[in-house]
């Protein structure tokens, strides 16, 4: 095993490049079923899962939670702030590039320490997101999307663009316009906003439209100044229901879109949908992602999961193969990501202290959105659920159905039809649907 350094030190060491073993490896760091080049319907698999790492759960979690102190010791910390985030860079392309990761996903401030004032900041992004430039120049690993976090400082606390004072709005602009220049700068496919703090707590201080027309607002300033500065990508709204506000504004995938088409921003805006941002909206993950397909705005996937059994926002590894290959045919079926991936929004336990747990915990998650990927392309050559979706609907296909689509009947007409008898009882055959699905899973 060779070892794999960015800059002067390894900071994983002991674990060389990871591989695909197959199945029957017993090796914990070898990939059983993500084999990057194997052909799935024409595409290898790296080119449908285009898989992301994210820069704040992986390189800044430390494993605190709101009742414990951190449980992960980073070797990375240096004497300084900057020192830090710069072995924190080294460390972070030298996992991408051991866990064969093409993207990665980061806030502005995951790479680059805040200064005292926000020009500051700004500067020390510009030093960082250099840095990285030319890590991702050695390596080949690419940015999937950049952000901003606007949710951790206090000056947040009452919103973003949604602030009921005009000057933070103004500190606000500063940072999204030096998070737009660092994406633009690092060649990033997308940019994504998630409005953490763009909700409320109580309708008694809250002018709701106003805080929504701004938001509006807002977006549409962000994107006609990242347009101008030759932006081609994509930018994402994350919905998410709850937490930190107790009712935010991208409550989920129907409000977000519905959103974006008031504000016309539709045409540049598309949704990146976490799977446990839909559970905690009570929806499956497949159903937001389905939401999205319909109205052709899923852009991008923050892959991982929650904890059905509680109401916040766990972010787990994914690695229920149900889910994943529910999601995988979402994708199947709207012809595949494009700018988009799945970016693994996901952190280990608390628990999971040794180092290697964050290898083991992106092998788990790439392996089950393999088996995901495998198990959807077998449903869709197989054809079988696809025949009895048809089936169920195929009185739409022609005659009054057809009509009726065309929008070719009016009311009265369809109420004499009504006059015909009872309809025939017809089965959903929910239960042969799920064990065929089982089948293609465990057959
Ligand atoms: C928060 C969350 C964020 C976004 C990016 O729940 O998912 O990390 O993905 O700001
Ligand atoms: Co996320």
């Amino acid at each position: 095993m060779s070892s794999i350094f960015i800059g002067n030190k390894e900071y994983f060491p002991g674990i060389g490049k990871v591989a695909f073993e197959g199945s029957g490896s017993d090796n914990p760091l070898a990939f059983k079923f993500y084999n990057p080049e194997q052909l799935i319907g024409g595409k290898t698999m790296k080119e449908h899962l285009r898989f992301s790492v994210a820069y704040w759960h992986s390189f800044c979690g430390d494993g605190s939670d709101p009742f414990g102190s951190p449980t992960i010791n980073h070797p990375w910390r240096g004497n300084d702030s900057m020192t830090s985030a710069k072995n924190k860079l080294d460390a972070a392309f030298e996992f991408f590039t051991k866990i064969d990761a093409p993207y990665y996903c980061f806030h502005d401030v995951d790479m680059a320490p805040e200064g005292a004032n926000q020009v500051e900041s700004e500067k020390n992004l510009i030093t960082l997101t250099d840095m990285a430039k030319e890590r991702q120049e050695s390596t080949g690993v690419k940015l999937l999307w950049g952000t901003a976090n606007m949710f951790s400082h206090p000056r947040y606390m009452n919103g973003v663009a949604s602030n009921p004072d005009f000057q933070v709005v103004g500190h606000a602009a500063h940072q999204v316009k030096a998070a737009i220049d660092s994406t633009i700068k690092l060649g990033g496919q997308g940019y994504t906003f998630w409005g953490g703090r763009e909700g409320y707590m109580t309708l008694w201080n809250t002018d709701m439209k106003r805080e929504l027309d701004h938001i509006g607002q807002f977006l549409a300033m962000a994107r006609d100044y990242a347009r101008k500065a030759g932006f081609t990508g994509t930018f994402y709204i994350e919905p998410k229901a709850m937490e930190p506000s107790k009712h935010q504004y991208d409550f989920d995938a129907a409000t977000v879109i519905g959103f974006l088409r008031n504000y016309g921003l539709d045409k540049d805006f598309k949704c990146n949908i976490e799977a446990n941002h839909a559970t905690l909206a009570g929806h499956d993950f497949v159903h937001d992602l389905r939401t999205c397909r319909d109205a052709g705005l899923l852009g991008s996937v923050d892959a991982n999961r929650g904890d059905l059994m509680n109401g916040w926002d766990t972010d787990e590894f994914p690695t229920d193969v149900y889910q994943t290959t529910q999601a995988m045919l979402e994708i199947l079926a709207m012809g595949g990501l494009t700018s988009g991936g799945l970016n693994f929004d996901a952190k280990r336990r608390r628990n999971s202290t040794d180092s290697e747990d964050l290898f083991l915990a992106h092998i788990a998650g790439m392996d089950a959105f393999a088996l995901g990927l495998v198990t959807a392309q077998k449903i869709i050559e197989d054809g079988k659920l696809a025949e009895m979706l048809k089936a169920r609907y195929s009185s739409w296909d022609s005659g009054d159905g057809a009509a009726f689509e065309k929008g070719k009947l009016t009311l009265e007409q369809l109420a004499a039809m009504g006059e015909k008898g009872e309809p025939a009882t017809t089965s959903g055959k929910q239960e042969y649907l799920e064990s065929l699905v089982n089948g293609y899973l465990f057959g």
